[in-house]
């Protein structure tokens, strides 16, 4: 077990459909301390940043067309193994693939919409990227370890 950060961002349909506080109280009760959150409305170059491993894949102009089409929530965790703790919970990519009890599974469209999942949340993948999005997203002083 190793102490880690990673970073979480609730989507745009979680958030329009007011998941927010249910997806968060999955992310506590999993061990994960919130470390740091803002709201924001993701603009096409922060997109096109964020998803830049994704830029040439045929779904991307839907992918982008979806993050950008209302607010999200970003927040910065910390916890034992969270990058894997946080990518456990969230379930599968494709979210009718979901594993039962998933935040994909329950919070997420099950059918594509407009060509794209909309699947509820999206978590780094690794420890590298989990420190590169954590920077891109949050000033040094925007981010607050636990004093207790
Ligand atoms: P994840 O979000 O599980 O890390 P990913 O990084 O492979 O998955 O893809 C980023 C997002 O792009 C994903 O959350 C939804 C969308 N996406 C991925 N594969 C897709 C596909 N085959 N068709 C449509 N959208 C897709
Ligand atoms: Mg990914």
């Amino acid at each position: 077990m190793a102490l880690e950060r990673t970073l979480t961002i609730i989507k745009p349909d979680a958030v329009a459909s007011d998941f927010t506080g249910k997806i968060l109280a999955m992310i506590e009760d999993a061990g994960l301390h919130i470390i740091a959150a803002k709201m924001l409305h993701l603009s096409s170059q922060k997109t096109d940043e964020l998803y830049a491993e994704h830029k040439e894949r045929s779904f991307y102009p839907a992918l982008k067309e979806f993050m950008v089409s209302g607010p999200v929530m970003v927040l910065a965790l910390e916890g034992e193994d969270a990058v894997t703790t946080l990518r456990n919970i969230m379930g599968a990519t494709v979210p009718k693939e979901a594993e039962v009890g998933t935040i994909r599974n329950l919070y997420a469209e099950h059918e594509f919409v407009g060509g794209v999942l909309e699947n509820a949340i999206h978590g780094s993948d690794s420890v590298e990227s989990a420190k590169k999005e954590i920077d891109f997203f949050f000033k040094a002083d925007e981010i607050c370890p636990r004093t207790r």
